[in-house]
């Protein structure tokens, strides 16, 4: 008889390739304990058929020969108390590469077959272990790159964002209620109409307030980058060196020292931040040094913070104040003033006055931590999600937001003329992109992207 393909027995290295003491290989299937059985001699003349569940046995591997192949810890986990909801079996080796495989490969002689990418969670999601979004979830959390990206797919695992979710399906529901009561009150002159748009209005509230999540989702996740521009010779680089705490950048007090922007990552306070030194902003007949001055535009652009450093030790021409005014304007949201050299001069910029600006001394380290705390508050602005349940991915935000605008089409039909058996249809409509969201209905094809992304063993 043909196995259907989730039910045949699936077998992966869930450690990852590379030294270290144990690696853990996971067989998955309703025979994964007979497969294990018929390649396994366990201490005792035992079988794991006979064995109660969530139990672990000493025993070895071995191969057809009845040769023992490693001396390995057999974890037996029975159906449906299992991360895939199916028996599971698994195996604690010694972590050789050539021993693993080996393992691998007996395992599937004896039946199973290596599994595709993410199909341990695949399963789990097909056995209602968990929904799609945690999921997800679970592939974000092994590859977050910052504490806040992993506390944040630890909370979705958990439910948080599946919650979220049910709770909005049931404002919907309970606006398909108030259509179906219409049907009752036809002759009379009682419209749900009100009431109704009340209801939409405040789903679309809450799905809009979880959009603007997606924002902040390069900032969690890849982390903040922060350009330090300003004029040549103001201290950018010696800023930059002590920001990240390395002589990481050349500093002179010949102007155009730096050229090409420099680049150094770090993590602070669970956030990840790259500080991007420039050349700075001037006119340059030095070819290399033009280039530079290019790309510090373009940094001013491109980054999520600038730093924009002046010399307060002299006063800057009618021109360079032209300049950097006319990028202050355009970007003020992102900038953070900073006067160096206080303690050779308090110039300060025309345009600016002394509450806008921090003071800073980088040779005799006056104020630099004052700076850096405004630098963390300014990061944290930006990484703030609030209370959301979520910090959406791609395929979510899309879902959502076509969701948000069915909701507006609904609201916009029912401005003209009300027809609560229509409603109920597009209501209904709305409620599928949910099922398509915790993957109740999803497409195969849909799936497969998705599992694309996991890695073999997980
Ligand atoms: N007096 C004083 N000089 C500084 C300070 N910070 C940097 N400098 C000097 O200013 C010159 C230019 O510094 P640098 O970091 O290369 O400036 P950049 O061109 O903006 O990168 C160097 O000689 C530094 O030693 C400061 O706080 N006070
Ligand atoms: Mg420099």
């Amino acid at each position: 008889m043909m196995e259907l393909k989730d039910e045949q027995v699936i077998v992966a290295q869930a450690t990852p390739q590379g030294a270290g003491a144990i690696a853990m290989l996971r067989v998955s299937g309703d025979r994964a304990v007979e497969i294990v059985d018929s390649i396994s001699a366990l201490a005792g003349h035992k079988k794991l058929i006979d064995q109660i569940s969530h139990t672990i046995h000493y025993g070895w591997v071995v191969d057809t020969q009845g040769q023992h192949v490693d001396q390995v810890l057999f974890l037996l986990m029975r159906a449906p108390k299992t991360f895939t909801g199916q028996d599971v079996v698994e195996i604690t080796c010694h972590n050789n590469q050539f021993l693993v495989e080996h393992i691998i490969d007996i395992i599937i002689r004896a039946g199973a077959r290596l599994a595709d990418q993410g199909e341990f969670t695949r399963r789990a999601v097909l056995h209602g272990k968990v929904d799609l979004v945690q999921a997800e979830a679970i592939n974000e959390l092994i590859h977050a790159q910052t504490t806040q990206a992993l506390k944040q797919s630890l909370r979705q695992l958990e439910g948080s964002f599946s919650s979220w979710i049910a709770t909005i399906e049931k404002q919907l529901i309970a606006i398909i209620g108030l259509c179906e009561a219409s049907f009752e009150f036809l002759d009379e002159e009682m419209s749900f109409g009100p009431a109704i748009v009340q209801r939409l209005d405040k789903v679309q509230a809450d799905i809009v307030q979880v959009l603007q999540t997606f924002d902040k989702r390069g900032y969690v996740t890849q982390g903040v980058r922060i350009a330090l521009v300003g004029s040549v010779n103001a201290g950018k680089s010696s800023l930059f060196n002590a920001l990240i705490n390395r002589k990481r950048a050349i500093v002179t007090d010949i102007a155009g020292t730096t050229r090409d922007t420099i680049e150094a990552g770090m993590y602070s306070n669970g956030a990840f931040m790259t500080f991007v030194d420039t050349a700075g902003l001037r006119d340059s007949d030095d070819v290399v040094e033009k280039i530079g001055i290019d790309r510090s535009f373009d940094e001013v652009t491109s980054s999520d913070i600038i730093l924009m450093v002046f010399d307060a030790s002299i006063q800057y021409n009618q021109q360079d104040i032209a300049v950097y005014q006319s990028i202050a304007q355009k970007h003020a949201d992102k900038i953070i003033f900073v006067q160096n050299k206080i303690d050779a001069g308090r110039h300060l910029l025309p345009f600016l006055s002394q509450d806008q600006v921090v003071d800073v001394s980088v040779l005799k380290n006056i104020n630099v931590d004052q700076l850096r705390m405004k630098i963390d508050e300014k990061i944290n602005a930006l990484m703030q999600i609030g209370q959301s349940p979520c910090l959406l991915n791609k395929r979510q935000y899309s879902l959502l937001l076509l969701l948000e605008q069915e909701l507006e089409c609904i609201k916009n039909r029912i401005s003209i003329r009300i027809d609560y058996e229509l409603l109920v249809i597009l209501i209904n409509d709305a409620i599928s992109k949910l099922s398509q969201l915790t993957g109740k209905t999803v497409s195969e094809d849909a799936l497969d992207a998705i599992f694309r992304e996991f890695c073999v063993g997980k």
